[in-house]
């Protein structure tokens, strides 16, 4: 017997299975690969990530805070100012968890994180609307000191990270108050947002009341402890443990469940391959080890965001494997393997990805 749909008293929007996997936490949900229809991620299936409960804040009475040993002036917003005071940009960038494909990189190296138990699905694109950072720092005069930019949100933890003050200058780090033409949903950080392109999700603060500019380095938990790559392989950068994580490295997702159970058909195989701040230049794919052999992008083509790719297969009957690798601009492939890292992130590493094809399917 099928009940009525629940959603987690954690989070406000719906989770249907039909279109989310469900991470285990009541605060995060993946989007379901194989329903990513547009280019664009729908909201009711863009992947959510939390770590505290969704506030429920009102923009009437929010306030955005500016101030630091960065800031000549220190100043604070409304809402009304936001919308009023400053010209709006719109930007489609694609936003990754760190920890996307965490139990791949589990399974890899045949351990488990600890962690949110990640699949492909802690990847979405949106477009975003708000006010550049730029805009938002211009008048408080930041001092020329200043080295870094600290969003801080108005959750129950107080989640903050740095950014360097180049990138928080950006032409595409903005403040966003729509996803999709909406209003920022409750739990994609209404009423503000920060969305910082290319880098890894956790630099995008939802819910942000206060901005701190900084002449010295922050450290916070979340560059010191979590989102850093902590293992042999990265030497520390004290007092972080490791090496903070900033901008995400190339890798892709095939459109399909996993494993996946195919027909003996022609057919196309779809997918999106992703580098952070780079662009995507090729997408290769090869079947059951065979020669590997380019798949095609297709428009649009945006900086920061996600491509599509596809290729055509006729399969036999059969188990397969399809793997795929994506180039970005900057010459890098995604690799074979990846060196391992205590907590589980950046997994980029060519997946091989389980296919069954079945006459009855
Ligand atoms: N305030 C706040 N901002 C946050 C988070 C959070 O837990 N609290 N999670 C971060 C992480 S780890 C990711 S991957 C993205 C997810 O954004 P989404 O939930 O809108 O998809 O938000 C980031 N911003
Ligand atoms: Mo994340």
């Amino acid at each position: 017997m099928s009940g009525p749909l629940r959603t987690s008293e954690k989070v406000v929007k719906p989770t249907p299975p039909e279109l989310m996997e469900d991470a285990g936490t009541g605060l995060d949900y993946g989007t379901r690969p194989d329903r990513m229809p547009g280019y664009i991620t729908p909201i009711d299936r863009f992947f959510l990530r939390s770590h505290a409960p969704t506030p429920h804040l009102d923009a009437a009475s929010w306030s955005l805070r500016i101030e630091g040993s960065g800031v000549r002036e220190p100043l604070t917003y409304t809402y009304a100012d936001l919308w009023e005071r400053f010209p709006l940009v719109t930007v489609v960038r694609t936003l990754e968890c760190a920890g996307n494909r965490r139990v791949l990189f589990g399974e890899a190296y045949g351990r488990e994180f600890k962690g949110t138990q990640w699949g492909r699905g802690a990847i979405g694109t949106a477009e975003w609307t708000g006010v550049r950072l730029r805009d938002l720092l211009e008048p408080v005069g930041i001092t020329p000191g200043a080295r870094e930019v600290m969003p801080q949100a108005l959750d129950a933890i107080q989640t903050r990270r740095p950014m360097p003050l180049t990138k928080a200058l950006a032409d595409d780090t903005v403040l966003a108050l729509t996803m999709n033409g909406e209003t920022l949903p409750l739990d994609h950080g209404y009423p503000a947002r920060v969305v910082v392109s290319g880098w890894l999700g956790a630099a995008s603060i939802k819910w942000v009341g206060r901005i701190e500019v900084s002449e010295h380095p922050l450290y916070v938990p979340w560059n010191t402890e979590d989102y850093v790559l902590i293992g042999p392989d990265y030497p520390a950068q004290a007092p972080s443990l490791g090496v903070p994580i900033t901008a995400i490295p190339v890798a892709g997702l095939v459109e399909l469940p996993w494993p996946a159970l195919l027909r003996p058909v022609p057919q196309v195989v779809r997918g999106r391959a992703y580098a952070g701040e780079n662009r995507v230049t090729a997408v290769e794919y090869r079947i059951d080890e065979g020669p590997w052999q380019e798949a095609t992008l297709t428009p649009p083509e945006i900086q920061g965001a996600w491509v599509r790719w596809q290729f055509g297969w006729d399969p036999e009957p059969g188990d397969h494997t399809i793997q795929v690798r994506a180039t970005d601009d900057q010459g890098r492939t995604q690799p074979d393997t990846v060196p391992w890292n205590d907590l589980g992130y950046c997994y980029h590493a060519v997946l091989s990805h389980p296919v069954r094809v079945e006459p009855t399917a």
